[in-house]
């Protein structure tokens, strides 16, 4: 649950990990959703292990419940394929794999850059811009029009519905607000039922499952995904990775002169600040995880930001390190649901991370106000609701 925070720690970029002790002390942490207690799995190497376990820990229960906080009260179209399990997860998958590799693509990624470079270009214009609504909401919207193929217009009225598809300002659990994304999704796929084209709506359409068409239904349970998923997530990202270099104009500089780092400060941003916190699965039967028993029918989840700070597997976790080398980080999941979106999703961040090495001199942060997920006792950084910030171009 979300709570907007009083208290500040010195440094804007500093995520501190809340997990550390209970990483160390048990490897376990239960924490309470909606009267439906959750046992958060902590330590890297039993997250993978569980994460691949599909059998005992499945995802595909009732639409909704896996995510934390459960959403089971405010939509019932399941997320494909976030929401199924093998073997037809793998069905489903197979259907859009290489749709979501178009990042990869020479022409996507110019596209991108372009539309990254004019970004970064109003903020040098305007020097003083609060980011979160005015750039990072921006940049998210504009390229999710390149993954879905659509006109880049589109992205007005996304930019509209704000930082969240299901959480409003007020309610962590907003089903009017949903409705708004579904009501908007089914007027999309008619229109691509009505004049099919290149678009992903189109794309779906047409593709063949088990020996038939994909029904409305399941578009629009693709659909939901792409639009939810990497929605606060990358926006996060963009967010804190430039409270980073605001912070840090050293590693910028060191960007600059050696270009070739920004793959591994990509992932080790990404690893620092591990935008999805966890991801829940549903027990099928009595077990223990990390010797604890959990009962079949409860829920567990996989805490990919602890896992990501875990001393075992990652010298100094507390620390970026832009140039670290061995990174097994576990940032966009892990096993048969790892992110569909983390092609396009770390093209977004390589390219602002040149893009700013090399139009920006120095950033400076003037007012902030973080975002902090709260699980009972356990109180998480996950970024900012607003920041105000000054950027100085280049000479
Ligand atoms: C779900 C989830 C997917 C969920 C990978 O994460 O993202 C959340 O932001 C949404 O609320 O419905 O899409």
């Amino acid at each position: 649950m979300k709570k907007k925070s009083d208290k500040k720690s010195d440094k804007k970029s500093k995520f501190p990990d809340p997990f550390e002790e209970a990483r160390l002390d048990k490897g376990f942490e239960k924490i309470d959703d909606q009267n439906d207690p959750v046992t958060m799995v902590l330590r890297h190497q039993d997250v993978r292990e569980y994460a691949k376990n599909w059998k005992t820990f499945q995802s595909g229960a009732k639409p909704g419940r896996i995510v934390v906080p459960s959403e089971e009260h405010i939509r019932d179209i399941r997320q494909i394929p976030f929401e199924v399990d093998p073997p037809e997860h793998g069905e489903y998958r197979a259907l859009i794999e290489d749709w979501f590799r178009r990042p990869f693509n020479p022409e996507y990624q110019l596209e991108l850059s372009n539309q990254i470079n004019d970004a970064v270009d109003l903020l040098l214009e305007k020097k003083t811009v609060e980011i979160v609504s005015d750039f990072s909401l921006p940049v998210q919207s504009k390229a999710l029009t390149l993954l879905l193929n659509v006109p880049i217009e589109e992205a007005n009225t996304w930019i509209d519905w704000g930082v969240h598809v299901f959480r409003s300002e007020d309610n962590p659990l907003d089903g009017d607000k949903a409705n708004i994304l579904y009501d908007y999704l089914d007027k999309q796929i008619d229109k691509a039922i009505e004049h099919p084209s290149d678009n992903l709506y189109s794309v779906l359409l047409a593709s063949e499952f088990k020996n038939r068409k994909l029904t409305k239904e399941e578009v629009k349970g693709v659909m939901i995904l792409t639009f939810a998923g990497g929605r606060d997530t990358v926006i996060n990202t963009l967010n804190n990775s430039i409270t980073y270099f605001a912070e840090h104009p050293e590693a910028l500089e060191r960007i600059r002169n050696e270009p070739r780092l920004i793959h591994q400060a990509t992932e080790e941003l990404i690893r620092y600040f591990s935008p999805l916190t966890h991801m829940g699965r549903v027990v099928t039967e009595d077990t223990y995880v990390c010797e604890h028993a959990v009962k079949a029918d409860s829920r567990i989840s996989l805490c990919w930001a602890s896992a990501n700070r875990d001393a075992s597997v990652f010298e100094k976790p507390d620390e970026v390190i832009i140039d670290r080398k061995k990174n097994p980080h576990v940032g966009f999941g892990f096993g048969p649901h790892k992110c569909l979106g983390e092609h396009h999703a770390r093209q977004i961040l390589k390219t602002l991370i040149k893009t700013l090495a090399s139009k920006v001199k120095s950033i400076e942060i003037l007012d902030e106000e973080e975002n902090i997920e709260e699980w009972g006792d356990i109180k998480r950084k996950v970024g900012f609701e607003r920041i105000e910030v000054n950027f100085n171009k280049r000479d």
